[in-house]
């Protein structure tokens, strides 16, 4: 049991949160002290308390000031603490957000693994898991086109298992000795560190285009998939191919899927672009949020597996990981669900710290022969040794929650006291012997590997469009639409003529009509034939629209309600009420943050709303959907306020749902440029775009409206 083994925790666990069983929140309690106790008082790092924080010792009087005194080692202490705050971020994936949270399993995997987390239905596994994004630096925007992070540290009873996924199922290259170069390429350029967090520069659509094996993930890379909604709302693969073991000794390869319940929702561009400036922090935001309120975020836990001896059963290398493994070859079994219900209590010691390495794996999950997996397993662990010092296990986000026990000593910030004289093995006390395989010890398969020393790859992985053309078809239209206008954007911000020919010309390997349409928008010569046929195949699960919940569902929407004074009171309190009861998250915003009175409402009456927040000091795009009721004065206000109707037209550029009623109708379909309508018999208008108007309130249709508003973005 992952309490028997837990290293005691202490009684501040318990008063800290009463009833909490997650055993790495209770390990990482033992390592917590509170800045909010009143009752501590200021002391030095060597424990002594000070009486001043503020005053360098000084030779000083009451009329002049003098020298300050090197002797201050109080002083002293706290600068050059603070100058030594910063580690090096990571080399790739510097921005991030994390949250803890609880790995179940509804279905047990023993068929193909021995693995603890992945058989035994009765657990619950503690989990940290980092969202990122891959290029930008530490300080960069959330919003950006990229590629997210999506590493999951399992803490199970038989030590930390590591998924170090991304949001998009495939890569961008073939083999980890590329890994420098991709990356160099991407990230800003070497003369003038330009651009910040961007993949629209001349140097990464001249490696894009010198690597044809770039050209599945970069797809990807300008569908919406790069753009996500929210953290929550997007899918997490392990992108490589691992195995699994089961206690027969039986040997499959795998690949580990996760798929948000809430649906796999995107920004559309513009808004991705203003939100990079509007609110930088807009994902990690979006997380504290919901899980604060309680709206813990979930995935299903899925896997794909490929018994050992069908290894060469498929036209693409099943190591390759620039090829995902169609679901209409290998289905996803969905077996497991994790859910994130707790923030870090400090980003740098749970975030900054967090250290992930693809290397670490137990019973009953390995590795593979995959050569980007193989590089990775060196990489990571060299990674945080220099980030974090050798000693990087020991941080208390870091430390497994079984027991650890070997020879491994000293180094920079050892933390562990290990007493006794037995440092190595074998000792003549026989203490810490390895472990046998029936005490749970990792059994290496014993795989048969026979070759030549050589730089050389299969053939399958010579073969790069197939299924760049696959996840191309797969897409709905609004989708290739978006991806043509992701690549006429990029393609736009280079500015060597080479580098946008060049890469109008690799579209033809996969679609001639996208090879068209982006050419003539970048100004590149328009082809007229394709270089290879288009193979006309699908495959599921790749549209975002396959991946809406089967119940869509308006819990943890935004939604503002944009009132001025002499609002319609009936409207504003029926809509609110009704996004509440759903699970949505109501702002109200008013032209300023002070008191503001329904029609009717006087001022001696102590009613009235204060506004969440006012309309400069807010943008349409940080919101899902908007509702304006309607009230004579409230709407003439509103008229005469331009921010007022760059709020309503944005969001209807934006293809969100608008609410409007009563007077505010009239003024939404101003704002949106709409034609004129005529009520039906029941009052209510619900337009295609849409926008839901009525008469009166009807909040079910316009909670319908917000439900579809991300799908409706798809569909438009
Ligand atoms: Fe990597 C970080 C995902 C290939 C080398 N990578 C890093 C993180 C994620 C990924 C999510 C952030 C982890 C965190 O939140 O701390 N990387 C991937 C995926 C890959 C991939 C899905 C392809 C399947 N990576 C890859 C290769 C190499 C690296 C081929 C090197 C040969 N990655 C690193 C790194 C990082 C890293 C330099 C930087 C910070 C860190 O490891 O901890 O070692």
């Amino acid at each position: 049991m992952a309490s028997e083994i837990l290293y005691k925790a202490t009684e501040t666990v318990q008063k800290v949160m009463p009833g909490e069983h997650d055993v790495k929140f209770a390990q990482m309690a033992t390592s917590t002290k509170d800045s909010q106790d009143t009752k501590a008082r200021i002391t030095t790092d060597w424990g002594t308390k000070q009486i001043n924080t503020d005053d360098w010792l000084a030779v000083a009087t009451e009329d002049k000031v003098g020298p300050s005194l090197l002797e201050d080692g109080f002083a002293r202490e706290k600068i050059h603490r603070f100058d030594h705050e910063r580690i090096p971020e990571r080399v790739v994936h510097a921005r991030g957000a994390a949250a803890f949270g609880k790995f179940t399993l509804f279905e047990s995997a023993e068929d193909v693994t021995s693995a603890g987390v992945l058989t035994d239905t009765k657990r619950e596994t503690p989990v940290a898991l980092r969202f990122s994004t891959v290029l930008g630096s530490r300080g960069s925007a959330d919003s950006v086109r990229d590629v997210r992070g999506f590493a999951v540290k399992f803490y199970t009873e038989e030590g930390n298992w590591d998924i170090v996924g991304n949001n998009i199922p495939v890569f961008f290259i073939q083999d980890a000795m590329k890994f420098p170069d991709v990356i160099h390429a991407g990230k800003p350029e070497p003369d003038n560190e330009v651009p910040q967090a961007q993949t629209a520069h001349n140097n990464f659509w001249d490696f894009q285009y010198l690597h044809p094996e770039a050209t599945h993930m970069f797809m990807w890379t300008q569908s919406d998939r790069a753009i996500p909604r929210s953290y929550r709302m997007m899918q997490g693969f392990g992108v490589n191919t691992y195995t699994l073991l089961n206690a027969k000794g039986e040997r499959n390869f795998v690949k580990f899927i996760f798929t948000p319940e809430l649906g796999v929702h995107s920004f559309v561009w513009d808004e991705a672009l203003k939100l990079a400036g509007q609110d930088p922090d807009f994902h990690r935001k979006d997380l504290e949020e919901a899980i604060s309120a309680g709206a813990f975020p979930k995935w299903k836990f899925g896997i794909q597996v490929i018994p050992e001896a069908q290894e060469q059963d498929f036209e693409f290398d099943i190591l390759d990981a620039t090829k995902l493994w169609p679901e209409e070859l290998i289905p996803i079994r969905y077996i497991g669900q994790l859910e994130l219900n707790r923030m870090p209590d400090e980003y740098f010691t749970q975030v900054e710290q967090l250290a992930f390495c693809t290397s670490h794996i137990v019973p009953g999950i390995g590795l593979s022969d995959d050569p980007l997996l193989q590089g990775r397993n060196f990489s990571y662990q060299d990674t945080q040794v220099s980030r974090l010092g050798i000693n990087f296990e020991e941080l208390p986000v870091n430390k497994p929650i079984c027991p650890v026990m070997n020879n491994n000593r000293d180094g920079a910030m050892r933390h562990t006291i290990t007493k006794g004289k037995a440092n190595y093995w074998p000792n003549r006390f026989e203490a810490h012997p390895p472990a046998t395989a029936q005490e749970g010890g990792y059994v290496d398969y014993p795989e048969k590997v026979a070759g030549i020393k050589t730089r050389l790859k299969s053939k399958k992985f010579r073969e790069h469009f197939n299924q760049a053309q696959l996840f191309y078809n797969s897409l709905s239209p609004p989708e290739k639409a978006h991806i043509v206008a992701a690549l006429g954007f990029e393609l736009d911000h280079c500015d060597d003529p080479v580098v946008y020919k060049r890469m109008a010309d690799r579209l033809c390997e996969i679609d001639l009509d996208l090879a068209q349409h982006v050419a003539e928008l970048v100004g590149a010569d328009v082809p007229s034939e394709a270089k290879r046929p288009n193979h006309g195949k699908k495959a599921k699960g790749l549209s975002q629209l396959e991946l809406m919940p089967a119940e869509p569902t308006i819990a943890t929407r935004r939604v503002a309600i944009i009132i001025a004074e002499g609002y319609d009171a009936i409207a504003y309190n029926g809509v609110k009420a009704a996004l509440t009861a759903s699970g949505a998250v109501p702002f109200t915003i008013g032209p300023k943050r002070s008191t503001i009175f329904a029609a009717g409402e006087s001022k001696s009456s102590g009613k009235g709303v204060v506004p969440d927040h006012h309309l400069e000091g807010m943008r349409s795009t940080m919101f899902d959907s908007i509702f304006v009721p309607g009230g004579v004065d409230a709407i003439a206000t509103l008229r005469k306020n331009g921010r007022a109707l760059h709020w309503v037209r944005e969001a209807f550029g934006h293809l969100k749902a608008i609410g409007a009623t009563g007077e505010a109708v009239a003024f939404v379909r101003d704002a949106c440029q709409l034609p004129g309508v005529s009520f039906s018999s029941s009052g209510e208008v619900v337009d295609s775009y849409g926008v839901v108007t009525a008469s009166q309130v009807h909040p079910e249709s316009f909670k319908e409206a917000v439900k579809m508003a991300k799908g409706a973005k798809d569909f438009v």
